[in-house]
């Protein structure tokens, strides 16, 4: 069954916009990629989320698609200036995800197929905030969108919402991922225009 999440795709800006400040309006999907697509089948396809030494729960392509999905409505933003609202997707939240771990780890590393990287406060990812997403507008999310799925957290500036992710693995402290360790925020909240660590 599909539960209907309006997720946080209407959050916005104390006078009520839409598009956080700096942003412009686009209704092409941009394809943004720090290098070559990866292939990934959903025979070699697996996601697993470790704690740094040991892996605390693992999906392969057929048991992660057995669990329960929602459809989310979603508000994009790119730090490279691009907003695209009300993209629909479907996926797996990562409340279902961590519903058997018991961790008290604060902080979230995505891993993704292709080595890219991206750190995530844990609380960032939970309570309907983040889902692994695997179709959008209705087909099998598309390779260069990051297919077979990619981690979809629409209050953040999208460079957080790994495409072929791979899994997560859970922190004691903050690390850099990727984008991160160039510069960018370590939060990325959009609405307060963290784009670069130096704001
Ligand atoms: N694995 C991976 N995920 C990634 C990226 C990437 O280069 N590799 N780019 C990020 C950035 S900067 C953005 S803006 C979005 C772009 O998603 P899109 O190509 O589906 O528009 O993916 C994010 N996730
Ligand atoms: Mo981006």
């Amino acid at each position: 069954m599909s539960i209907i999440s309006r997720g946080f795709s209407g959050r916005r800006s104390a006078d009520g916009a839409k598009l956080p400040p700096g942003q412009h309006l686009t209704s092409d999907f941009p394809v943004l990629s720090a290098g070559p697509t990866p292939s990934i089948s959903h025979d070699r396809w697996e996601f697993t989320i470790d704690d740094g030494s040991n892996v605390l729960q693992r999906w392969d392509w057929n048991s992660f698609r057995n669990l329960p999905t929602e459809t989310i409505t979603a508000d994009l933003h790119c730090v490279t200036r691009w907003s695209k609202l009300g993209t629909p997707w479907e996926g797996v939240s990562l409340d279902t995800l961590l519903a058997n771990v018991k961790t008290d780890l604060p902080f979230a590393m995505f891993r993704s197929y292709g080595d890219y990287t991206t750190n995530l406060p844990l609380k960032d990812v939970v309570n309907k905030q983040a889902w692994i997403a695997f179709k959008y507008d209705g087909s099998d999310l598309a390779p260069e969108h990051g297919g077979p799925a990619r981690l979809l957290v629409p209050h953040l500036y999208l460079w957080k919402s790994a495409k072929w992710v791979k899994g997560v693995t859970l922190m004691p402290h903050d690390k850099p991922g990727f984008w991160e360790g160039l510069g960018y925020h370590m939060y990325g909240d959009p609405w307060r225009e963290q784009r670069y660590s130096e704001e």
